[in-house]
């Protein structure tokens, strides 16, 4: 910095000079309309306006002038600063919205983009336990079978031994199919023509198909979809599935169906599982029994220990799994089987019931929904 000096003129000063003022601060302006970035423009901020910068520097000179000469010069490094600072600000701006605008352009995401072209599937559970149900009795030699959803009376409830006035034959258990008479319209006509054909109600009338059809030895397994008028809530659905199982064979038994159920309950449950059989009533099978498997999840240890409960079977130790029994041998009849010869053991169950404790799903709805959020979880097991 010069030394204070009495005689000085400032227009001899040479930083201070008008026209090397309007040098530096036309430097600075020209710098800063060059900075292409924000990074460039902080360094022409440093260079041109920072405490080494010639305008700076300059004004530091003023402070050496005598009185008079101060308010000249101070007058004109403030004005070369002032636009200095005008220009850095209006460049700044100017180029934080360029960035802006290009980080909009740039991190754009469009949403209606669809997130993967080709999205993975997922089976219904409903069919893949079919399948795994299927391919037990299969490992076993049995054979799988098949009848129609629309079926006649007489296999659905007949030719399994209900008798005509059976409650499970009223409109509040079974979907009848209106029957067209000729000649007469069955518009509103609450009666209808008889058509002598249901939705099947079970999976037993593929039993009396399988039996017409095949001569024993039969070993079937049957699985389909089945109708109910009942009401869509937690635990039914008018329709759901079952899986039907038979076996006509000489000399079968009750052991035979006993251990066919455990092997069943072990192969999709675990080794260690059984099952227990409880009196019932099937028209088409006596006897006929409640079938009930160990529970899977705390294999009876909950029952009567309030220190270990259990949801899945309520701390009952066992879940009701179908229906089961030795085929009526009316049924046999029925069907062209001589019940002196052989004998058989027929078991069914529902589908949706087994998947329900299997997966802890707590609601049927849910598998009818048709939401794939459901499905997909269970993922593509085949
Ligand atoms: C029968 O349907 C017999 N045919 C089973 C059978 C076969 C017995 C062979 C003996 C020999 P049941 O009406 O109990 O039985 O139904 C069997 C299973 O179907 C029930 O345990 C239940 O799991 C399922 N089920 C019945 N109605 C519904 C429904 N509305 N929604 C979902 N599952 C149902």
């Amino acid at each position: 910095m010069s030394a204070p000096n009495k005689s000085y003129d400032p227009v001899e000063v040479e930083a201070l000079k008008p026209e090397e003022i309007a040098r530096m601060r036309d430097e600075a302006l020209a710098a800063i309309a060059a900075a292409g970035d924000l990074e460039a423009l902080r360094e022409v901020k440093v260079g041109h306006t920072g405490d080494r910068s010639p305008l700076a520097l300059a004004n530091r000179e003023i402070g050496a002038l005598p009185p008079h000469a101060k308010a000249d010069a101070g007058k004109r490094v403030g004005q070369a600063r002032g636009q200095v600072n005008q220009a850095l600000k209006a460049r700044q701006e100017e180029l934080e919205a360029e960035r802006d605008a290009r980080v909009l352009v740039e991190e754009a995401v469009d949403v209606t983009l669809p997130y993967d072209r080709i999205p993975a599937g997922a089976r219904h559970p409903i069919t893949t336990l079919s399948e795994r149900i299927e391919d037990v009795f299969v490992a076993m030699g049995y054979e799988v079978a098949e009848g129609p959803e629309v079926e006649a009376e007489w296999f659905n409830f007949d030719a399994l031994n209900f008798p005509p006035d059976h409650p499970a034959r009223e409109m509040q258990d079974t979907f009848f199919v209106r029957g067209a008479r000729s000649g007469e319209g069955d518009e509103g006509d609450e009666g209808g023509g008889s058509s002598g054909l249901v939705l099947r109600t079970h999976t037993s009338p593929v039993q009396i198909r399988s039996m017409i059809d095949r001569e024993p030895p039969i070993y079937v397994v049957c699985p389909g979809r089945t109708f109910r008028t009942d009401e869509l809530d937690a635990t039914h659905t008018p329709v759901f599935h079952q899986v039907e199982l038979l076996a006509v064979d000489e000399g079968l038994t009750m052991a035979d169906l006993k251990g066919t159920l455990d092997h069943m309950v072990r192969a999709l449950f675990g080794e260690g599982m059984s099952t227990r059989l409880r009196p019932n009533f099937f028209p088409f099978t006596e006897p006929s029994a409640e079938m009930d498997m160990l529970c899977y999840v705390c294999r009876g240890e909950s029952v009567g220990n309030p220190d270990r409960p259990c949801r899945t079977c309520s701390s009952e130790g066992w879940i009701e799994l179908g229906g089961c029994g030795m085929v009526n041998p009316r049924v046999l009849v029925a069907c062209g089987v001589d019940p002196e010869k052989y004998s058989g053991f027929a078991f069914g169950f529902g589908i949706e019931r087994m998947l329900m404790f299997r997966h802890n799903v707590e609601d049927m709805r849910d598998m009818v929904e048709g939401d794939v959020r459901f499905t997909r979880p269970f993922g593509m097991e085949i």
